[in-house]
């Protein structure tokens, strides 16, 4: 059955969930076909949008490759020029998806971290909500490392402290929610803020964070795009600390 068939007929909100992917061509094959093996078996109306976030690597390539095999007919690219941050990247995406018709959008990481399995369950989960315009899906990762787990839990009570509201695993993907909660994100931040904004700004409208445990692998191929040094790792935390403080008193 065609999904356009399956969304009618069920009546279901379809899903785009986009996957901004920076010089991520060596994850890129096994990533699609992660996601074509999802929706083959769950039959659910879901769409995938790639954003290549200005990759200087062969991933325009690739994609381009990939995204002609007819298993992937659900899934499209979008082009980010230039390489402007993980949040300007998603933000894009998120607003393609959202024109092109999706009345759930959402967005998780390009490097198999996470698994296409998960991402679904986030959705199936919102389809539960007899209002899923009310609520937010994030994941949270089980169990992790105890230093990634100190940073992440941290960062979690200082940002819950500082703009009192509860959060947990603010990076964790996937986040899905309804399109009408883009036209909240009036200031979206450019870096990997973003996902404490989206939380945010879901909090202030008083919608419900809805939370469901995912795992969270090794990366396949690749390190990480900002934990790769300690130098590295510190200008995203401090910038995330500094950015908190801005939310907090209306400068962001
Ligand atoms: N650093 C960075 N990552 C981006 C950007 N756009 C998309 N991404 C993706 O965001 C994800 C970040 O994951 P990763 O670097 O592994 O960070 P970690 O999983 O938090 O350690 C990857 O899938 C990247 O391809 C960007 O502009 N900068
Ligand atoms: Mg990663």
């Amino acid at each position: 059955m065609p999904d356009d068939a399956l969304g009618g007929a069920a009546g279901l909100p379809r899903l785009a969930l986009v996957l901004p992917c920076y010089n991520e061509a060596d994850n890129l094959p096994r990533l699609l076909e992660a996601y074509a093996a999802a929706h083959a078996a769950t039959g659910l109306p879901h769409d995938l949008v790639l954003v290549n976030n200005g990759s200087t690597d062969a991933s325009a390539a690739v994609l381009a490759r990939e995204l002609a095999r007819p298993e992937l007919a659900f899934a499209r690219a979008v082009t980010v020029p230039v390489n402007q941050g993980f949040g300007h990247g998603t933000f894009a995406g998120l607003q393609a998806a959202a024109q092109a018709g999706a009345q759930i959008v959402g967005f998780s990481h390009a490097d198999l971290q996470y698994t296409p399995h998960d991402c679904l369950a986030a959705y199936q989960r919102l389809l539960a909500e007899p209002d899923p315009a009310r609520v937010l899906v994030k994941g949270k990762r089980a169990p992790r490392g105890l230093s990634a787990g100190l940073v992440t839990n941290t960062m979690a009570a200082l940002a819950s402290l500082v703009l009192l509201m509860p959060l947990t695993d603010i990076n964790a993907q996937p986040k899905l929610f309804h399109r009408s909660h883009l036209a909240r994100l009036v200031r979206p931040p450019p870096g990997f803020q973003f996902d404490l904004y989206v939380l945010y700004a879901a909090r202030r409208a008083g919608l419900r964070l809805l939370t469901v445990p995912v795992t969270f692998g090794p990366r396949a191929y690749g390190q990480s795009k900002w934990a790769f040094s300690f130098l590295s790792r510190s200008r995203t935390i401090w910038a995330t600390i500094v950015y908190i403080f801005q939310l907090r008193f209306g400068r962001a």
